[in-house]
This record gives structure tokens, C-alpha cells and sequence, in this order.
């Protein structure tokens, strides 16, 4: 993909964070596709004759990271096809890449992304919303152990891909503790300056 064509935002944030929540503001009010690296390991793990299906299962409720050949092969076929099915070309990409690796071969392969929407948000707050969400959401890993290892995989591997982007003053940090149009309202005034329109 060519980046004169195509713009990507990583929109990155620890469990409960708040990034689809977030997402599916800025896919309303401004032209973006939103494609979220869980969302669709979560659908390649239910699709019949899938590979990986048994590999993704393990990997998400014990939060951990589904090697990136898979994400990446996921993200860009569906880059491809809502390209091909819209003509869209603005990507809001959630959730990815959590792992430096994959940061690195996602710009080296497919595209560099404008800039790093990272939700800021206290561990206290993220497993108090994702006990509350876990009593309906039927995710795997909304219960207490899978959060646990989720929030060191967070802390461990993916805080370093936000440090690595923070060097290169690419990141927008938002605090996401507020009410979800307070963090919406703060997003909005930080993205029009950074992005400058
Ligand atoms: N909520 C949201 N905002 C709120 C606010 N401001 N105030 C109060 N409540 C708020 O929100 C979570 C919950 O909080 C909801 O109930 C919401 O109403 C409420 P949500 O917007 O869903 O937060 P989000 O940050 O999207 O949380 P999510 O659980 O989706 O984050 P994860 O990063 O844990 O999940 P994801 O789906 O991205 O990944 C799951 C797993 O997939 C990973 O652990 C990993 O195993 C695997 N994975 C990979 O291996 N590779 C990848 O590249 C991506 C994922
Ligand atoms: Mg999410």
C-alpha cells in the first residue's frame, strides 16, 4: 500500500482502555474504517476450516500475543477487501501491533501508520470495566486470571511499542479514565492539532 494513498492510525491502549469504544466515535463522524486486530483474530478462530483457530483460542484467554504472520495476513486482506468493496482508504487499526516486531514488519511490509492514538487509563479503572463488561460479554478473556495476564502482556511487551513511537513523537496520548465522550471530546481537540485539519 502506498502511504500517499492509504492512512492508517494505530489506536493502541491496555485492556479496557476504551479503544473500540473510542473507535466507533471517530468511524461515525469521520471517514474511517475501523478493523480491529482482536475482532478479527476472534472471526478467523470461528471460521470453519481455519488453521489457526486452536493457536488463536489459547493465545487470547491467556492474553497473550498470536504470532504476527497471522494479524498481519488478517489485517491486510482486510484492508484489501473493504478497499476494494468501498474505496476507503482510511484505516483506524485497534488494537495492533502490540508487540514490537510486529510494529516493524506491519510498517516495513504493509504501511507506515500517520500517527499512534495510545488511551491512557489506570489498571484499577480497566479491570473494574472488564468485570462488568465479562458478566455479558461472553469474551474468553474477560474473568479475572485471563485480565491478570493480559495486563502484564500489556505491561511487559506492548507499553515498549508506545515508548518506541513516544521517541519518534508520533503519539497522541489521551486520557481515557473520563466518561467515553469526555475521552471522545479530548480525542477530537488532539487529533485536529496533530493531524492539522
Ligand atoms: N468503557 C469504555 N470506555 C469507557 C469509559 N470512558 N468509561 C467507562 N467505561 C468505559 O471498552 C471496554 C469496556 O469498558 C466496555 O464495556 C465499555 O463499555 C467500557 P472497549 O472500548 O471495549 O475497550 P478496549 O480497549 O477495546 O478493550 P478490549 O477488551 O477490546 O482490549 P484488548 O486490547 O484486551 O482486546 P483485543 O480484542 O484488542 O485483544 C484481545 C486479545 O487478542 C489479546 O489479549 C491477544 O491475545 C490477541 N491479540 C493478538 O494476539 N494480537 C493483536 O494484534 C491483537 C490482539
Ligand atoms: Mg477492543
Amino acid at each position: 500500500f502506498s502511504p500517499s494513498e492509504v492512512t492508517v492510525l494505530f489506536v493502541l491502549g491496555g485492556p479496557g482502555a476504551g479503544k473500540g469504544t473510542q473507535c466507533a466515535r471517530l468511524v461515525r463522524d469521520y471517514q474511517f474504517t475501523h478493523l480491529s486486530a482482536g475482532d478479527l483474530l476472534r472471526a478467523e478462530q470461528d471460521r470453519p476450516g481455519s488453521q489457526y483457530g486452536q493457536l488463536i483460542k489459547d493465545c487470547i484467554k491467556n492474553g497473550e500475543i498470536v504470532p504476527m504472520e497471522v494479524t498481519i495476513a488478517l489485517l491486510e486482506n482486510a484492508m484489501r477487501d473493504t478497499m476494494a468493496r468501498t474505496g476507503n482508504k482510511k484505516f483506524l487499526i485497534d488494537g495492533f501491533p502490540r508487540k514490537m516486531d510486529q510494529a516493524l514488519k506491519f510498517e516495513e511490509v504493509v504501511c507506515p501508520a500517520k500517527l499512534v492514538l495510545f488511551y491512557d487509563c489506570p489498571e484499577k479503572e480497566m479491570e473494574r470495566r472488564l468485570l462488568e463488561r465479562g458478566k455479558t460479554s461472553g469474551r474468553a478473556d474477560d474473568n479475572a486470571e485471563s485480565i491478570r495476564k493480559r495486563f502484564r502482556t500489556f505491561v511487559e511487551t506492548s507499553m515498549p511499542v508506545v515508548d518506541h513511537y513516544e521517541a519518534e513523537n508520533r503519539v497522541v496520548k489521551v486520557d481515557s479514565t473520563p466518561p467515553p465522550d469526555q475521552v471522545y471530546a479530548d480525542t477530537q481537540v488532539k487529533l485536529k492539532k496533530a493531524l492539522g485539519d
